[in-house]
């Protein structure tokens, strides 16, 4: 402009405006409410856009509906509490779950004995009802498939599979960029493929399951027999009291000091895991198998291993990972929350 039109439109000079800052601030400060609820563990957490948990609140799960669903409202609303303090904007609740569910309904259809009274449970309803926030419910191991997706290795990935071990062992599976519900929400119950015509008796009512041979659960059982029998203790591992309570724990430490029933135990179960994961291999031919949870580290090696050995020659080469997430029900719980309110 020349000088005397600079004079009349004198405007102060525009700031230079920093898009960047502003979309760190939403990421920072727009977060989710997570709920998970497994075999032994309730958990609540909030939850941040870029996936980063902020605040995290543990309690067993309760063994009766009334117990539970006080529990949970009791800590969403401390959650909520909390988040005004940190700053989290709550933009609405994500529901992981053991058990069949219906995500359009927000209903639990059925569970195994793993969780007790939670099987036609409308979660969605009372959460909602209490909080004012939009509710959203997957199955756990459904969530964990969206974390992965979302947050973990899962990024791009167009066909994977995800298996998560806790007291149970959820699965997700993602075919051509989306989860797989089936017929009556019941696809991917990994943890439910049967490896032989008999074995070991599962939660479910069955018997056989991969579950039944190498959860959380599957282990501690295992565990507590052989200290029953006196045969978990080693040299190295400190004293195990007749009484003390066993877990999966023991007898991985058990393993590690050159226990060979331990080693069996735990040699079993990698079998057991590693022979259902080539059967999905063999239904859904996915590029990336990701294992997650308390188990995972010790299971990879035996599962590639039996890929190698059990697997179709087309499905040798793919990758098993183990998770890089730090709580992926938690993670793909908030993730419903954050992709839904977010898409235009
Ligand atoms: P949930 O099944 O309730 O979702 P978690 O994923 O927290 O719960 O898993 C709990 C199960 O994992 C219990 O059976 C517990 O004994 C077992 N566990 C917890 N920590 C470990 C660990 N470090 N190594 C092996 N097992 C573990
Ligand atoms: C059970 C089953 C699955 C669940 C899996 C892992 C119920 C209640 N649970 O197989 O739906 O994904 O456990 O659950 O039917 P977790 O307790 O190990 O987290
Ligand atoms: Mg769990
Ligand atoms: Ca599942
Ligand atoms: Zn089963």
């Amino acid at each position: 402009l020349d000088e005397p039109l600079q004079k009349t439109f004198c405007f102060p000079p525009i700031r230079e405006w920093d898009i960047s800052q502003d979309i760190d601030h939403i990421l920072e400060t727009q977060s989710a409410l997570a709920i998970d609820l497994g075999g032994t563990n309730l958990r609540v957490a909030i939850v941040s856009m870029r996936g980063k948990i902020v605040k995290k609140y543990s309690q067993a799960n309760p063994k009766t509906y009334e117990a539970r669903i006080e529990l949970i409202l009791k800590m969403c609303a401390e959650a909520v509490f909390d988040a005004v303090h940190l700053n989290c904007r709550i933009l609405g609740v994500g529901v992981s779950t053991g058990g069949r569910v219906n995500p359009q309904e927000g209903v639990i259809l059925h569970s195994t004995k793993l969780i007790q009274e939670w099987s036609s449970i409308d979660i969605r309803t009372p959460i909602s009802d209490a909080l004012h926030l939009p509710v959203w419910v997957d199955n756990d191991g459904n969530c964990a498939a969206l974390a992965e997706k979302k947050f973990g290795h899962g990024k791009g990935v167009e066909n994977f599979v995800t298996i998560i071990t806790g007291t149970g062992i959820g699965g997700g599976i993602i075919q051509h960029n989306e989860l797989i519900h089936g017929s009556t929400f019941c696809a991917a119950e990994l943890g439910h493929i049967m490896v032989s015509l008999d074995g070991p008796e599962c939660m479910c009512g069955s018997r056989g399951c991969i579950e039944a041979y190498a959860s959380g659960m599957a282990l501690q059982k295992e565990a507590k027999r052989l200290h029953d029998e006196e045969l978990l203790e080693v040299e190295g591992m400190g004293d195990l009291k007749k009484a003390e309570f066993v877990s999966a724990i023991h007898l991985i430490n058990a393993a590690r000091l050159g226990n060979s029933k331990a080693e069996a135990v735990l040699r079993t179960g990698g079998m057991a895991l590693g022979v259902g994961i080539v059967n999905i291999l063999h239904v859904v031919n996915p590029s990336l198998v990701i294992l997650s949870g308390v188990l995972a580290t010790h299971y990879q090696a035996p599962v590639q291993q039996v890929i190698g050995q059990r697997a179709l020659t087309s499905a040798q080469r793919i990758q098993v990972l183990t998770s890089d997430l730090e709580e992926p029900a938690l993670l793909g719980a908030a993730s419903m929350v954050l992709d839904y309110t977010t898409r235009r």
